[in-house]
């Protein structure tokens, strides 16, 4: 999988991109993560990227011209993938999202700053907004290194080889179970039992009991499209008539 960035700040992505897990992946080759500077692509005289809006207003808007020219390079003579701009217009970024996502063979990402793009470089130089989250980021930046790091993670042999992302939190529509290291009792804190009798059927059991408690819980919002069973299904009962009966 390729990354090629469009932004005008590329040094923001120098740390985050090569530290932990996405920094492995990098050297390892599973994911080629690249920045392009939108910058020297300007043809103005002082290379400004952005300019005063049409019709007035406050802040300005990028110029659509560098970013064109910019987005052409990264694509080079054959470009097989998606152009994503990240923008709070977007659908939100979802698992399911970044799972077929990392499917494709290249993404190029265009951060946006100030008030936004020139509407004309959004038509003709990309074929999807996404969005993180319904709130305003002073660029795209931070956004396109969640989207970065979120779909490397289900690139096979990103994550160790034990790990899986089916296994995390909302892969099957569930908040995740708690998990506990050493030592056996914190300051009188102890681990649950069942996770050191070494019976992994019932381990598992009362994981999923957990991560059941904790949606209905927490994200009750989430059990209308998680993957049930019947068994599931009679575990929520049961934690719901013991909810009613506690208060
Ligand atoms: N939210 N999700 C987001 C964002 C900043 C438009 C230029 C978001 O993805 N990106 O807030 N991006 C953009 C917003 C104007 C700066």
């Amino acid at each position: 999988m390729k990354i090629d960035i469009l932004t005008i700040f590329p040094e923001m992505f120098q740390s985050v991109l090569s530290s932990s897990i996405i920094g492995r992946a990098r050297e390892n080759g599973l994911i080629d993560v690249q920045c392009t500077d939108i910058r020297p692509f300007s043809e103005c005289k002082h290379k400004n990227t952005d300019d005063y809006p049409f019709g007035g207003g406050a802040g300005m808007v990028m110029l659509a011209q560098p970013i064109h020219d910019a987005m052409a390079a990264a694509m080079g003579p054959d470009f097989h993938g998606k152009r994503i701009y990240l923008g709070p217009r977007g659908q939100t970024l979802t698992t399911g999202k970044a799972r077929s996502l990392a499917r494709e063979e290249e993404l190029i990402l265009l951060c946006g700053h100030y008030e936004g793009v020139d509407q004309r470089a959004l038509d003709t130089c990309v074929d999807e907004e996404i969005s993180i989250g319904d709130y305003i980021l002073t660029g795209g930046e931070l956004a396109a290194m969640v989207l970065t790091d979120c779909v490397a993670r289900f690139i096979p042999g990103v994550l160790g080889s034990a790990e899986s992302p089916e296994e995390e939190s909302f892969s099957d529509g569930l908040l995740e179970y708690p998990q506990y290291t050493r030592p056996r009792d914190l300051d009188g804190r102890c681990v649950p039992e069942v996770l050191l009798s070494g019976d992994h059927a019932k381990i598992r059991a009362w994981r999923r009991r957990e991560s059941l408690a904790a949606t209905a819980r927490l994200r009750p919002d989430l059990l209308a499209s998680a993957k049930l069973d019947d068994q599931d299904l009679k575990i929520l009962k049961e934690l719901e008539e013991s909810c009613f009966s506690e208060s």
